[in-house]
């Protein structure tokens, strides 16, 4: 810890230790009810302790199989039982793949992230899957998929092929939930992560603000997460893409103040995870931005597209990155194989 940091951390108000993952609602809750400068000081400070401030994660996104979901997340343009007006394509061959991992690489990325709209995938689907996942590591990147339920011979299966992260959200709490989906269960989904954590992958889990939860949503949110053990590696946090044609198509817009806080409350209670800016970028002027890097978000996906919406354009990434003085955090090499 640098002269700096360490007058920052003894001069930290309130808890200077980060709470532990099981903290009860009303610690976190607390938290949330901070003056909003006092909850920011106190997350840069937890996070300076385990990051470089001013050094941020870089992934890029890409979906390899688009649409015609049978699940029904009311949030999602890609379940088959709204329409979207999507353009659908099934699972894109590998060589295309390859490529895009190969520009991924070429722009900075440091990680390549495949997305597939599946309930969950069959056997059959992982060969080429596994293909893909080979040739992100060959090029010195760590690789992520998101494919929905998995059952235990498939997490290792993926693991076995080299994936280093599974993504699989929460979304939201356990009571809020039936609200939102009700093709699958909360229970699925925390069986799934057991399954992704048993087959030796990092696990990416997180959720999505503004769906027309309340504050204590957020916080079982946070609280779930928090007391995985070990907590999530990555834990991407998501504002909600209103997308006509959905059942959120006409949700609220979700309060910024409440998103940065949020975003500082998850870096104190998850101080070694990366915290990502997920969906949502794309209205989010710089300054709300620079807010959330400064409550401890270290990650982005980096690229104009996120599965099917808009993210921003790369060359507005750049600049917002000069002008805050970010640098993209170095890449992670893989042994070539
Ligand atoms: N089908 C897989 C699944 O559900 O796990 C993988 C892809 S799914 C699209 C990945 C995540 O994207 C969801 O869990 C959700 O958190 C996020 N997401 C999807 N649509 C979104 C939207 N409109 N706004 C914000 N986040 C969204
Ligand atoms: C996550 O939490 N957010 C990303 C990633 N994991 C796969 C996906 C965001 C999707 C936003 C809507 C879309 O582009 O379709
Ligand atoms: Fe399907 Fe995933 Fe979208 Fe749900 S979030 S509808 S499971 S693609």
């Amino acid at each position: 810890m640098s002269v700096v940091e360490g007058e920052l951390a003894s001069a930290t108000p309130g808890s200077a230790v980060p709470l532990p993952p099981d903290a009860g609602v009303g610690a976190v809750e607390a938290l949330f009810e901070k003056p909003l400068i006092d909850l920011l000081f106190e997350a840069q400070s937890v996070h300076r302790r385990h990051f470089d401030p001013n050094s941020v994660q870089v992934s890029t996104l890409l979906s390899i199989k688009t649409g015609r979901c049978p699940e029904d997340c009311a949030y999602c343009p890609q379940s088959i039982r709204f329409d979207t007006e999507l353009e659908v394509h099934d699972l894109m061959p590998v060589e295309e793949v390859k490529a895009a991992a190969r520009r991924a690489k070429a722009a900075g990325a440091t990680r390549f992230c495949m997305g597939a709209a599946y309930r969950g995938p069959k056997d059959k689907d992982l060969e080429p899957i596994i293909e893909m996942i080979g040739e992100v590591g060959r090029l010195g990147m760590e690789s992520c998929v998101t494919l929905g339920l998995l059952k235990p011979h498939q997490a290792r299966r993926l693991a076995d092929a080299g994936l280093d992260y599974y993504n699989h959200n929460l979304d939201t709490s356990e009571a809020f939930y039936p609200e939102i989906i009700g093709t699958r269960t909360y229970a699925d989904r925390l069986e799934t992560l057991g399954h992704v954590r048993d087959a030796g992958l990092k696990v990416c889990c997180g959720g999505i603000l503004g769906m027309g939860e309340s504050r204590r949503d957020r916080i079982e949110l946070l609280r779930t997460l928090a007391s995985m053990d070990p907590q999530p590696e990555s834990v991407p946090i998501n504002r909600l893409v209103t997308v006509p044609g959905t059942p959120l198509a006409d949700a609220e817009p979700f309060d910024n103040f409440e998103f940065v806080r949020t975003i500082a409350v998850a870096r104190i209670l998850m101080p070694r995870s990366h915290v990502r800016l997920s969906a949502g970028r794309s209205d989010f002027s710089d300054e709300l931005q620079a807010m959330c890097f400064f409550a401890g978000a270290n990650s982005i996906f980096y690229g104009d597209k996120l599965l099917t919406t808009d993210n921003p354009v790369p060359n507005d990434d750049e600049a917002l990155f000069a002008k805050l003085g970010i640098e993209a955090e170095p890449g992670f090499t893989h042994t070539p194989g």
